[in-house]
């Protein structure tokens, strides 16, 4: 292929670095790692959500048959809310002022119909303090998707998050999974430490998806649930992802679209 076909696409830097005669220039394999990772969170988040905004989503009983099975995973600093957004996310009367400091992660499942598929989520909360950060690198195993999640009053937490960012890189098995970057606390206006355009910013850099939210706020919950989905339903259905059928039926590889389609990863 010539490099002139390749026009403005994001990766034409990166494959010119790599053409350099002069091997000083060319990046080293762990920046191209990290450069086509990036690449691959910027067409997940480009996916063309606006038709499934419209798909309707429903928490229903606990059912053993199912189209995809996602696990996803809350990671951040300690005390940035996870398990109060964890906990909302279980049970949506949850009084977060109970909320507690967490020891040793816990998990739950949850059967969500979107549209016509039924989902199986099974959800994990994680201990942020660093003394627990050996076994953190443990529950990046299998996660399908991520809600990083720092607090807007507290900018260190913030500034941690290439920290979490890198963890995920080094220790998540499966292939691409999205992250959710997830400012929270914004009901604690006043206190605010980072702002939405620094968010933005941050997501944007890193390709990730942004979302504000406030652990009080039910609309906060069903959106970072809404905006996990779509992520993970679209990036099955383009093949960026695979996931599991239920245990009778095996697991199932899906393909990946075929090679001659130049726009089949999404709308990128
Ligand atoms: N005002 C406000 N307080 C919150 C919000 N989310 C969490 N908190 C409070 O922040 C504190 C820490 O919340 P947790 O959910 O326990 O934090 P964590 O991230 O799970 O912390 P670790 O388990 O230590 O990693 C608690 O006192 C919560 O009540 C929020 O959205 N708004
Ligand atoms: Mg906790």
């Amino acid at each position: 292929m010539d490099i002139a076909e390749m026009g403005e696409h994001s990766l034409k830097e990166l494959v010119m670095a790599c053409l350099q005669n002069d091997s000083k220039l060319r990046p080293e394999v762990s920046k191209i790692k990290d450069e086509l990772k990036q690449h691959t969170q910027r067409l997940l988040q480009q996916c063309d959500h606006s038709g499934s905004n419209k798909i309707p989503i429903e928490r229903v009983e606990r059912r053993s048959v199912y189209d995809y099975k996602f696990r996803l995973l809350f990671v951040g600093d300690m005390a940035v809310g996870k398990s109060c957004l964890f906990n909302r996310f279980r049970n949506p009367g949850y009084d977060i002022s109970r909320s507690i400091p967490t020891i040793s992660g816990e998990s739950f499942r949850l059967s969500i119909k979107y549209g016509s598929k039924f989902l199986d989520l099974e959800v994990a909360d994680t201990a942020g303090q660093e003394r627990f950060f050996a076994i953190q690198a443990m529950y990046f195993r299998r996660v399908h998707g991520i809600f990083l999640v720092f607090d807007v009053t507290d900018r260190v937490s913030f500034e941690h998050i290439p920290r979490w960012l890198k963890m995920a890189q080094t220790f998540c098995t499966e292939e691409n999974p999205p992250i959710i970057l997830i400012g929270n606390k914004i009901d604690q206006v006043a206190k605010r430490q980072v702002s939405s355009e620094e968010g933005h910013s941050i997501a944007s850099r890193h390709g990730l998806t942004f979302v504000e939210a406030s652990a009080l706020k039910e609309e906060s919950i069903e959106k970072m649930l809404l905006r996990m989905i779509q992520l993970l339903t679209n990036a099955v259905e383009k093949g960026l992802i695979t996931t599991e059928r239920p245990k009778s039926t095996g697991e199932v590889k899906l393909q990946k679209p075929p090679k001659e389609s130049n726009n089949s990863y999404c709308c990128a």
